[in-house]
């Protein structure tokens, strides 16, 4: 790339498609380093052919191109113009059959786009523009084709060999091979389609619709896995029976299939009726997956399966759509996921996402709208901000409308757009027209980037029993947008009176009260609103379960704070008000306060592990005082150093003072009976858990962690005692590391576990243990996952250890350079730590800069690389 530099794709230019292709037909000879990829295409023109002819421009990236013909005519070298990225008919008819005959090398494919090997079996990852290096086709959403799939592979190593829709024709071949045509019946854009040909157990199930259709469920591991897949099986069909009732959804074809594979670049995908899973959100059992493993597996499924309609059925017409399928779909995610578990500890959980690693992003020089204008590497677009914010713009439309109106407007979406390639303006619209609504102002939380601030004036007139709050909000800069009109941001409102209540509200001018909480609209840039008949002035409950995604000052005092974690009927404003007063207190000491710790934030604490009405994942979830990186998000200068050293000594100092509570919360919440992965034995674990980190580092703690760690039956409670050993370095964590290591060393998921505990852990010598970790037998830098686990933890889960010594600012340019040329999408995504350079000290500052520039010298980094270090450097 340091010849000619990537180039921007821009929304404003996007044009149709000129050419649709009707049906295609591909035939698969697989072998590992020679598989040969025979495309039979029907095109049409889309433009009216007696303007002109327009070429037809077919993508394609490391193809070898055999021979291709024209209605049956080879077409010669005259006949076509090549390049790196492109194929180029210049004069095509206006309806012809085009055949393509290129060879691909599976066996050489380390960056785990197009078709690759993955222990042995052949997979695909297509999203966004994978299917360009497996042929040449207008890899483009807005071009939605039948498929026709048939794969030939040896019997023998790849008994098993799987496409989109259903089985249509199997049988033997000459040699050994056989082969299985599949045909998709549905519409669906290249992004979409998969292959996976291998030896791999089957573990069958089955779904009956709500029409009584039944679906044939079948989920595809590594043999031995087999009795891992329970958790699975059952998160898929809960969410099958959901999206029926929640959204009116049904599946549509006559089988749902899922493949977990070990080399998976993210989550996994929602490829039609074959979903392919990064095995870490398929398999567990309670030996092996904590706890938030299946919570986090559940959601990962129901992710995948809602797709089929938000972003199958109805897809994205261009990739600057993106959040139209998936906000959309991490919102009902979400949904679902908060009913099989808890509202408050999953809006806790998402809000803490985006709090820590979002609103970073938001004023970071990678930030961009919700629906960027333009991008250089699509891959780079698979953010935080299109995800999680896109989720909760999502939601601002469900908090406006209300869950009736919401539900309206996505059956009129899913009407009405059922077999297209729509826009994010093309949802809303539709929430629009079902309710007869008015969005245009909304709409600017698709178009501006930034997190914006929420001020908030209180005055209270007891005379006329009249209360006035008065609401500021504003938008940072960010690259490419000075200036930011308002935005229409709801703010969920209740005003509690001293004795805790929530008071009726009635608006000026209303006649009377209507509920004791309400949505205030806001959306100027400063806008009054009266309360009537208020007897004394309340405490005003804001931004109720996190209403929008802004940052609100509330301009509390420490003693409003503290009333609000007593009286506040929200339970996720409950949480968030113990999360400030906390902030708060830290931030004092980090800026020299004296070191002692705040009796405020100490009885807070108390008063939270004496209450037994309070549900334990809440407890938990209360008693976690603000994660380092919220910490540094709220400082102008970041000091990761400073931050990690003060959250330790309030943790330590809450848990000397409570040390008789958490101890007998400890041992009360022992759970003798038989071990269950519900909503309660699991918020009860959490609890404990939580209890036993905070206990570990005093005198005597780490005999109750290693006996914990010995005792364990199940990964929740052995993890978190490795983790408290080892992250305090505590007596035996070498011993108990050891241990791990050797009982589980042959089950990759479990070593990632192990590998990632170490990378994290915080004390001095971080970044030597580290390139330790990356010398050991079983690392392995060409599986995402190990790389994670061991760089990725190091570099974003340990500020400390990273931040310590700016020779890891070296480290990570060592290994981003090195892994670019392997797999650049998981490169880029490593690179996040630097980018962010301008937050630290001028010394930090200079050192992370000089990476950068380091990197971006190298010849031949990719695009994704490229655009990362560039916009960062230039921002
Ligand atoms: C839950 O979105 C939430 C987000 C793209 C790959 C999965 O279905 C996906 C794919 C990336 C980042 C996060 C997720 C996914 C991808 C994801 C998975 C589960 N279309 Br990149
Ligand atoms: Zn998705």
């Amino acid at each position: 790339m340091s010849e000619s530099q990537p180039q921007a794709i821009y929304l404003k230019d996007y044009t149709p498609p000129d050419y649709r292709i009707e049906t295609i037909n591909l035939r698969f000879d697989l072998n590992p380093e020679v598989t040969t990829v025979t495309s039979r295409m029907e095109v049409r023109a889309n433009y009216d052919p007696a303007e002109g002819r327009r070429p037809l421009l077919l993508n394609g990236q490391e193809l070898e191109l055999v021979s291709m013909s024209m209605d049956h005519d080879p077409v010669g070298d005259e006949g076509y113009e090549i390049s790196d990225d492109t194929l180029v008919i210049p004069h095509p008819p206006a309806h012809f059959h085009l055949e393509v005959v290129t060879r691909i090398d599976p066996s050489a494919n380390t960056a785990l786009e197009g078709l690759y090997l993955s222990g042995g079996n052949f997979c695909t990852q297509c999203e966004a523009e994978g299917f360009r290096k497996i042929t040449y086709f207008p890899d483009r959403p807005d071009v939605m084709t039948r498929f026709t799939t048939t794969l030939i592979a040896d019997r023998k190593d790849y008994p098993v060999l799987l496409s989109n829709g259903d089985r249509i024709d199997s049988g033997e071949l000459a040699g050994g091979r056989h082969y299985v045509t599949w045909h998709d019946p549905s519409l669906k854009p290249s992004y979409l389609f998969a292959l996976v040909a291998g030896d791999l157990a089957c573990v069958a199930d089955c779904f009956t619709t709500m029409s009584g259709k039944e679906v044939k469920l079948e989920l595809y591991v590594q043999y031995g896995n087999e009795d891992k897949t329970g958790h699975a099986i059952r998160s898929l069909k809960k969410a099958m029976r959901w999206d029926e009732e929640v959204y009116g959804r049904e599946y549509d074809l006559n089988t749902y299939m899922i493949v977990a594979v070990d080399d998976f670049n993210m989550g996994a995908m929602e490829n039609k009726g074959l979903n392919i899973f990064n095995s870490r959100f398929v398999l567990a059992k309670p030996e092996t997956a904590t706890d938030m493993d299946f919570v986090n597996i559940e959601g990962v499924i129901a992710h995948e399966y809602f797709h089929n309609w938000s972003g199958n059925r109805i897809t994205c017409r261009d990739w600057f759509q993106l959040s139209l399928k998936e906000g959309f779909t991490v919102f009902r995610d979400s949904q679902f996921t908060a009913d099989m578990t808890s509202l408050a500890v999953k809006r806790i959980d998402d809000v803490s996402l985006l709090r820590t690693r979002q609103f970073a992003e938001d004023a970071g020089p990678m930030a961009h709208p919700i629906r960027p204008d333009s991008y250089v590497e699509i891959n780079n677009f698979y953010t935080l901000t299109i995800y999680e914010k896109g989720a909760e713009v999502v939601r601002m439309i469900h908090t406006l409308l209300g869950p009736e109106r919401f539900r309206k407007g996505s059956d009129l979406y899913f009407e009405r757009h059922d077999g297209q390639a729509v826009t994010t303006d093309d949802f809303v619209r539709a929430m629009e027209d079902a309710n007869g609504v008015d969005l245009s102002q909304f709409r600017r939380w698709y178009e501006q980037a930034g997190t914006p601030k929420v001020e908030v004036e209180r005055a209270y007139d007891a005379a006329a029993k009249q209360y006035r709050l008065t609401l500021h909000q504003s938008c940072p800069p960010t690259p490419g947008q000075l200036q930011k009109a308002p935005f229409e941001i709801p703010v969920k409102t209740a005003l509690l009176s001293r004795e805790g209540a929530a008071l009726p509200l009635r608006l000026a001018g209303e006649s009377q009260a209507g509920g004791s909480e309400r949505v205030l609209v806001l959306n100027e840039p400063e806008q009054t609103f009266i309360f009537e008949g208020i007897p004394a002035e309340p405490v005003p409950s804001l931004l109720r379960a996190f209403s929008a995604p802004v940052k609100l000052e509330g301009g509390y005092s420490d003693e409003e704070l503290a009333f609000l974690m007593g009286n506040e009927t929200d339970d996720f404003n409950r949480w968030d008000a113990g999360q400030q007063l906390a902030l708060r207190v830290i931030v004092r000491l980090i800026e020299g306060a004296p070191r002692e710790l705040d009796r405020g934030l100490s009885a807070a604490f108390g008063k939270i592990l004496a209450d037994d009405r309070l549900d334990p994942a809440l407890v938990a979830e209360a008693l976690a005082l603000p994660p380092e990186e919220y910490i540094a998000e709220c400082m102008d200068e970041v000091d990761p150093l400073a931050i990690h050293e003060t959250r330790r000594f309030v943790r330590a100092a809450l848990a000397e003072t409570h040390r008789e509570a958490l101890a007998a919360h400890y041992t009360a919440l022992a759970d003798p009976g038989p071990y269950r992965v519900d909503a309660g034995a699991m918020g009860r674990r959490r609890l404990r858990n939580a209890c036993l980190a905070y206990l570990v580092p005093l005198e005597g703690g780490s005999e109750r962690g290693f006996a914990q760690y010995e005792a364990a039956g199940n990964m929740t409670d052995s993890m978190a005692a490795l983790v408290a050993l080892v992250h305090n370095a505590a007596p035996r964590h070498d011993e108990a590391l050891q241990h791990f290591y050797e009982r589980w060393h042959e089950d990759p998921l479990v070593l990632d576990k192990w590998f990632a505990v170490q990378a994290a852990a915080p004390a001095p010598g971080a970044l030597e243990r580290v390139k330790q970790l990356l010398d050991h037998p079983d690392f392995n830098i060409r599986n995402p996952n190990r790389v994670r686990s061991v760089i990725g933890s190091f570099v974003m889960r340990n500020p400390a250890g990273f931040h310590r010594d700016p020779a890891a600012y070296t480290f990570l340019a060592d290994q981003i350079v090195n892994l670019d040329s392997l797999n650049p999408q998981v490169a880029a995504r490593m690179l996040d730590p630097l980018t962010h350079w301008k937050r630290y000290d001028e010394s930090r500052r200079n050192a992370m800069k000089e990476q950068l520039v380091r990197i971006l010298r190298v010849p031949r980094i990719s695009s994704d690389v490229y655009e990362v270090v560039s916009k960062s450097l230039n921002a």
